[in-house]
């Protein structure tokens, strides 16, 4: 029976826990291989090490995951130890023996699961012999430029012959799944194929490639799916090559998942074969045991975001800091695909649309988008020094103050206030206040970019002239770099920022899954994401009326750019006219979306994956009819729900919060047809 967590609530999985499937595994061995082993490049990390405890629960000491190698990697996240199995140590040492460098630990995640860290650039002398070994045996041929693609072959053979080896030191007929994630791990798949090893396979693609190439290059990806010449496209881009090891991955493996069904349906067309199972991601949801933890950790995080655009708007503070409402973009810094270039036109059309309205509402909006940088700027640094000498003025004051009123009580004297300061502390304040005045706005970018010129936002801000004047409503700060608590600017991670801000915002186009506005959900922060992203999808298949949640879906698919827009427009207009009543139940009710997006329920989709490659591969061992866990699903939408005034409340509190705070705000959701 597949383990369950918590007891789901009525109002949100009811049905879940009918999917009882199992297999007898106890002579499987699970070998779960990515470049993102132990690697943080982008989201397939994110899929890997959250995933991880609940895979290790199910497989136990069978389980390993196999990634590259990265000395400062393994430092700091993995305890290097023997291979607890006599199998596993054979292999690592003929291996080794045999001129290739194979290193074994545990990754110190939920789960510490066992990891084998294969060092490629030590076998780089073999490259071009298992180039041309390629080529004899597959037909693919591999630039020397592509570096990238140069480790997907290192990783691939180093992979494959560590499978093949497993296998040939195995004491009885072992039952091998090997799962590939991406196409830089999918060579070791096709390998293992081409050499018969005994091992049942999945290839799971995160996005595809040419998908990604096509969206950036700002094609109508969509409309023309079934149409593009997917091998010319791949040529004229220069990436052919990885095209085929993807393809090839995709069409070798006994059950090729993607993690949505947006992306199945591009893998269908580019790929030529269409998924056998959706795997969406997951995150391993915390729960807090007061249920409300998760709010005073926003109206800390928030506190500590205000003091950052106390220091960075000094000077030109004429802003209600309490009504003030922020925003945030983060990820790879994919202009078009991330959704960046829309969610700066509506801002544009906000700060208008807040101005005619004389709106009291400022809204901070933030992106998180690595680029090139030398460093900090000058002014933004300066920014948090002026806002810390303030603060150590007041500080000093205050003391002084304090210590005469003291004196003064202590002989019976009501103070004569008029008194309390002297003219020193006044000529000290006024310097501190002189400090504050600047000759310039405050910045838009914190650092300073080495592409300032043809820099996707700033040439957007600069032609929709959004400059942080002081009449704006609307303020942006572009922070090109991730987040990091031993930041000097804005010393705090990633999830605690998130934490502190409004809403997540993330219109992509190009977005097989969408990690960012999932965290948000889990997290309790509202999201705007779009129906061309696979967690978009999965929300608005899953939930009768997502935007009541505080997940609010852009419709990218049906409408012109301009009218996504507007529709974003009106998205972010109607949250800044919330209360903050308001705005506490909608996070209250994000928050309960979390189990959903467990991998306790969506860790079956892998299960069932794995199942069905095993009764694939080894058919006189296992017999598994899937239960489609699509089917089941289906049923798992909020059921239980109380119908008030067109809107599903998942509880009763809640329909009694509802009728206490109208209008609310999500009422009003705009459904334009
Ligand atoms: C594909 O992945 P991406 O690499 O484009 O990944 P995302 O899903 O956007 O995940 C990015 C991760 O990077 C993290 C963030 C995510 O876990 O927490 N991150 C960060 O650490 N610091 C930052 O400043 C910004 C982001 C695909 F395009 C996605 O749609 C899929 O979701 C993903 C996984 O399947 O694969
Ligand atoms: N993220 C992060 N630090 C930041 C901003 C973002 O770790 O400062 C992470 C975020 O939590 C998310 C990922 O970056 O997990 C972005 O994932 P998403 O699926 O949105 O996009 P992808 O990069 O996969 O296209
Ligand atoms: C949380 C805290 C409240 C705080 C609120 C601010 O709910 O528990 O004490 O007032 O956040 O919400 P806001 O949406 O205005 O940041």
């Amino acid at each position: 029976r597949m383990p369950l967590s918590r007891s789901l609530s009525v109002t949100s999985l009811s049905g879940l826990d009918d999917w009882t499937e199992e297999l007898d595994l106890e002579d499987a061995v699970l070998f779960e291989i990515a470049w993102e082993v132990a690697n943080k490049v982008g989201g397939i990390y994110t899929v890997i090490q959250t995933k991880a405890r609940l895979t290790a629960e199910e497989w136990g000491e069978n389980y390993f995951l196999v990634g590259p190698y990265m000395e400062s990697n393994v430092r700091t996240q993995v305890e290097l130890i023997e291979p607890p199995s006599q199998a596993v140590k054979r292999t690592i040492d003929n291996m080794n023996s045999a001129g290739c460098k194979v290193h074994f630990g545990r990754w110190l995640i939920e789960g510490s699961p066992y990891v084998v860290l294969i060092d490629v650039g030590f076998t780089a002398w073999s490259l071009d012999r298992w180039k041309n070994e390629l080529w004899d045996s597959c037909g693919i041929g591999m630039p020397w430029f592509d570096r990238e693609a140069n480790d997907a072959v290192l990783f691939g053979f180093l992979t494959a012959w560590f499978l093949g080896e497993f296998a040939a030191q195995c004491d009885k007929p072992p039952h091998i799944l090997a799962h590939f994630h991406e196409w830089l791990a999918g060579l070791g798949l096709v390998l293992c194929r081409q050499r018969q090893l005994p091992v049942a396979t999945i290839f799971t693609t995160h996005a595809t490639l040419l998908g990604r190439y096509l969206c950036a290059a700002n094609i109508d990806f969509y409309n023309n799916l079934s149409n593009f010449n997917v091998d010319k496209e791949a040529g004229d881009r220069q990436i052919y090559h990885r095209y085929c090891l993807e393809r090839a991955a995709a069409h070798c493996a006994h059950i090729f998942t993607t993690v949505s069904q947006i992306t199945a349906i591009e893998a269908e067309h580019l790929l030529k074969r269409k998924p056998d199972v959706v795997t969406p991601n997951g995150l391993n949801v915390k729960k807090f045991s007061a249920t409300h933890e998760f709010q005073n950790l926003h109206a800390h995080s928030k506190a500590r975001i205000q003091e950052f655009v106390r220091g960075h708007f000094y000077g030109q503070l004429d802003f209600n800091l309490d009504k003030s409402v922020f925003l945030f973009i983060a990820g790879r810094y994919e202009f078009c695909n991330k959704g960046a270039d829309i969610f700066l036109e509506a801002l544009a059309r906000l700060n208008y649309l807040l101005r005619v309205k004389n709106s009291d509402v400022t809204v901070i909006a933030f992106f998180i988008m690595p680029a090139r940088t030398n460093n900090f700027n000058v002014e933004s640094l300066k920014g948090q020094a002026v806002r810390k000498q303030l603060w150590d003025t007041a500080q000093t004051v205050k003391e002084k103050f304090g210590k005469k009123l003291y004196e003064s009580l202590l002989v019976g004297q009501l103070p004569d206030v008029s008194k309390m300061l002297d003219k020193e502390d006044f000529t000290m304040m006024k310097r501190a206040i002189f400090s504050t005045q600047r000759q310039c706005q405050p910045p838009i970018c914190t650092h300073n970019m080495l592409d300032d010129g043809s820099d996707p936002i700033l040439n957007s801000l600069r032609r929709i002239g959004l400059f942080n004047s002081s009449a704006d409503r609307v303020k942006v700060i572009f922070h090109p770099e991730f987040l990091s608590s031993t930041s000097p600017l804005l010393p705090m991670d990633y999830e605690e920022f998130v934490r502190g801000c409004h809403l997540g915002v993330f219109p992509s186009y190009y977005e097989p899954w969408g990690y960012t506005p999932a965290e948000c959900t889990v997290m309790g922060i509202p999201s705007i994401s779009t129906n061309l992203s696979g967690f978009g999808c999965f929300m608005e298949e899953h939930i009768a009326d997502p935007s009541a949640y505080g997940v609010y879906i852009l419709d990218r698919r049906y409408r012109s750019v301009d009218e996504s827009c507007n529709q974003l427009t009106s998205f972010l207009l109607q949250f800044c006219q919330q209360s903050r009543r308001q705005r506490i139940i909608q996070r209250n009710r994000t928050e309960r979306l979390s189990d959903l997006l467990d991998w306790r329920y969506l860790g079956r989709y892998y299960i069932s994956a794995r199942y069905t490659a095993l009764a694939t591969a080894f058919p006189d061992t296992y017999c598994y009819e899937p239960q489609d866990p699509t089917s089941v699903s289906a049923s798992v939408c909020l059921t239980s729900k109380f119908r008030i005034q067109g809107l599903y409340w998942p509880y009763a509190a809640s329909a009694l919060e509802c009728l206490l705070t109208q209008p609310h705000a999500v009422t009003k959701r705009l459904k334009t047809v």
